[in-house]
């Protein structure tokens, strides 16, 4: 018998009844989901759309808040998903990695109560080659009695999170999404246009055999990453016991879907080059959004030294190192930070 055909309409009513989101919410899922239909057509179109390569006027390189020469993608992606969350009432302000700093909802439209933040391409630089890339999306309260969020009214640990979720632009586009009662995959029917329910909760093996870095920054890695990593390389003859397989797609949603789907560890610590920055990945929306996703399926996810959940933000784009994935496996790692830093 075929699985019955639920909708992420459908879902997200039966979550409404359920009493564990209310309208507005259901709304702003909705409103995010298809702003990222919209993404990736944009995306499959690739040399064919007239949007692949660099953003900015010939010759001069658009450069976003973080540094990065922006993709034209980037551009298109950000601009499809502010005009989709503008008029819906359900939110008060919205952040990106694309933007210095967050917009509140233009006076003209409704204001509501969430705070929407995403990094609307993520992995961009693997467009022009045809590798899988996402949007990456959290969604927060915001304060109560504040009419016009700023930037600080944003800066709320993980664990504060009301939503999150990620939409995978690979050989089939799926979103997967946490509402705070576990983790569920959603593939895009194209013929039908709509996102239809194909894992309800997702669930990461504790255990794994497979880890997700990027080994060309090992000389730059602290003591207990190079004793960690050495380790796993080490295989069946060394501590771990085990041998053990890498992956790394450099598209942080195509790593963090593998895992969500059949385990492994993810990581992108700190490294001599990033440590002044405090890492790599932003933690508002992308650390904390896949952190949600990974805990919500079983998993864990740390800085290494704390629970990335309970990290108290500092700033829009603050950055910090990552580990997440396997329960167990996570476990192991912050082991060897923390006795490094006891001894
Ligand atoms: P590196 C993409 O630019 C990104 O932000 C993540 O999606 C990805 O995991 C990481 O950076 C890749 O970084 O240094 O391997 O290119």
């Amino acid at each position: 018998m075929t699985a019955p055909h639920i909708s992420l309409t459908h879902f997200l009513i039966d979550e409404e009844r359920a009493g564990r989101i209310n309208a507005d919410l259901r709304l702003l899922v909705e409103v995010v989901a298809r702003a990222c239909k919209r993404i990736s057509i944009a995306v499959g179109k690739g040399a064919l759309g007239g949007v692949l390569g660099d953003a900015g006027e010939a010759g001069q390189a658009s450069i976003n808040v973080q540094g990065e020469a922006q993709k034209k993608l980037d551009v298109l992606s950000n601009e499809i998903l502010l005009e989709a969350n503008a008029w819906g009432g359900h939110l008060a302000g919205l952040a990106s990695e694309e933007m210095d700093t967050s917009q509140p909802i233009p006076d003209k439209y409704p204001q509501g109560n969430y705070l929407l933040l995403f990094d609307p391409l993520d992995g961009s630089s693997n467009i022009d080659v045809n590798i899988s890339v996402g949007t990456i999306f959290s969604v927060l309260r915001c304060p109560e009695g504040v009419v016009s969020p700023t930037d600080a009214d944003f800066l709320q640990p993980g664990t504060a999170q009301v939503a999150a979720g990620y939409c995978t632009y690979g050989p089939s586009t799926m979103l997967v999404l946490t509402v705070g009662s576990g983790t569920h995959a959603f593939t895009l029917d194209r013929e039908v246009g709509s996102f239809v329910l194909t894992t309800r909760g997702m669930r990461i093996p504790e255990e794994t055999k497979e880890f997700a870095v990027n080994m060309s920054n090992q000389r730059f890695w602290e003591a207990p990453m190079q004793a960690y990593v050495g380790d796993l390389l080490a295989g069946k003859e060394g501590p771990r016991g085990k041998d053990f397989n890498m992956r790394w797609v450099a598209s942080m949603v195509a790593d963090v879907h593998r895992i969500l789907t059949r385990g492994g560890i993810f990581s992108y610590p700190l490294d001599s080059k990033c440590a002044a920055k405090g890492g790599k990945l932003r933690l508002m929306y992308e650390a904390n959004p896949m952190s949600f996703l990974v805990e919500q399926a079983g998993g864990a996810a740390s800085t290494g030294r704390q629970r990335m959940l309970e990290v108290q933000p500092n700033g829009l784009h603050q950055r910090v190192p990552v580990f997440l994935g396997s329960k167990a496996e996570v476990e192991v790692a912050v082991g060897y930070h923390l006795r490094h830093d006891a001894a």
